[in-house]
């Protein structure tokens, strides 16, 4: 069916990074393309070729102004990052990480949602459905440390992890709105039975930022019983608030539960929107499955969605997660949720799937 398009413009940086990022980016972009001309915007795509490849090129995983180029921007579309023959923490702390601090994407959400019909490894994994809060720009993630007398018998290394108040408020505060917008229950991943100063700081700016919410329920977690939970009763979650690395693993952990980590969608974001913020699945580059074909669209298509309702385009978003939810249930799939097909058959699937669903309305 016709209609005007081209009335919203959206202007988007592209980085498809390593790895599968260079097979499930413009695949999204065809459907974000697609519901665009059903839902009248349109998104202009900038290709910014950084990563591995780059890094071998020139030393750097971006340039030294990346961070103003990608500013000029309404939002980041990002794929992976991560290389067999390049450290990891060389290609995080390269690209990803200083993204992420320079733009103040002090959130990392990660929305875990059980789509029936999708094989899981629970028994019982119906009716999950939650939204992870990661604190995304301090914590565990941190450069303050050092190692001492390198390659000496006395070698030592050093990592500290920064907690501040206005960091851990500010993700609280986050988490506390998000779960008084949905079912009311806000679980917060601790440590501090282990974790002497850092964690019992944790929990009680925690406590003290979530009692300013009314009609939120706070519980605090264990991280150990925690990981336990997720696996024995995961829809008892509702909204979680947990710290970089806490919600770093949580999230893998949630998205494998509920089938596959190749589902599941992510936003760096910018709540003050005073900077643009960026859109990447929580999957890596998967250098083993890559330039196979094989890889999973479905979790940087659904971050397409995530990124599209950041920007104001709710309805466009809704229907690019109902063709997923179709596809997930009736297929074609990806070998990751025990399929038989490859990349390119799901990304078309889901967008013939809102075309249909379009015609339908
Ligand atoms: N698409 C996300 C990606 O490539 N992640 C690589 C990674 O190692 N991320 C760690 C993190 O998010 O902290």
């Amino acid at each position: 069916m016709s209609r005007a398009t081209g009335t919203r413009r959206h202007t988007i940086a592209v980085i498809a990074g390593d790895g599968i990022g260079n097979e499930v980016v413009p695949l999204a972009t065809e459907v974000i393309d697609a519901a665009g001309v059903r839902h009248g915007f349109t998104v202009d795509w900038t290709l910014y070729p950084w990563g591995s490849e780059y890094y071998r090129e020139h030393g750097v995983m971006m340039p030294r102004d990346g961070l103003d180029l990608l500013a000029q921007h309404d939002a980041v579309f990002f794929g992976a990052v991560g290389a067999p023959d390049i450290p990891d923490h060389v290609t995080l702390w390269g690209l990803l990480i200083p993204i992420r601090r320079g733009f103040h994407q002090c959130v990392n959400l990660r929305p875990v949602r059980h789509v029936p019909g999708v094989p899981s490894p629970l028994a019982n994994p119906e009716g999950t459905d939650m939204v992870i809060v990661r604190e995304n720009v301090e914590g565990e993630y941190s450069e303050v440390g050092g190692r001492f007398g390198r390659g000496t018998d006395a070698e030592l290394a050093v990592q500290e992890a920064i907690f501040t108040r206005q960091g851990t408020a500010r993700v609280a505060r986050y988490a506390a709105e998000l779960a008084a917008a949905r079912r009311g229950q806000l679980t917060s991943a601790t440590k501090s039975n282990g974790i002497i100063h850092s964690m019992p700081f944790w929990d009680e700016v925690v406590a003290q930022t979530v009692a300013a919410q009314p009609g939120v329920q706070l519980r605090s977690l264990l991280i150990d019983a925690f990981a336990a939970a997720m696996v024995t009763r995961p829809q008892q979650f509702d909204v979680v608030v947990a710290s970089n690395l806490f919600g770093d693993i949580l999230s893998d952990l949630a998205a494998a539960c509920v089938g596959s980590i190749g589902l599941a969608a992510s936003g760096n974001l910018n709540p003050e929107r005073d900077y643009p913020s960026m859109f990447e699945p929580v999957h890596g580059s998967a250098p083993d499955i890559a330039g196979r074909g094989i890889a999973n669209p479905v979790g940087q298509i659904a971050t397409g969605a995530l990124m599209l309702d950041f920007l104001g385009e709710a309805a466009a978003a809704g229907c690019i997660n109902a063709a997923i939810d179709t596809v997930l249930r009736d297929g074609p799939r990806t070998r990751d949720i025990g399929g038989t097909h490859g990349t390119r058959d799901v990304a078309d699937a889901i967008r013939e799937e809102m075309a249909h669903a379009d015609v339908d309305r």
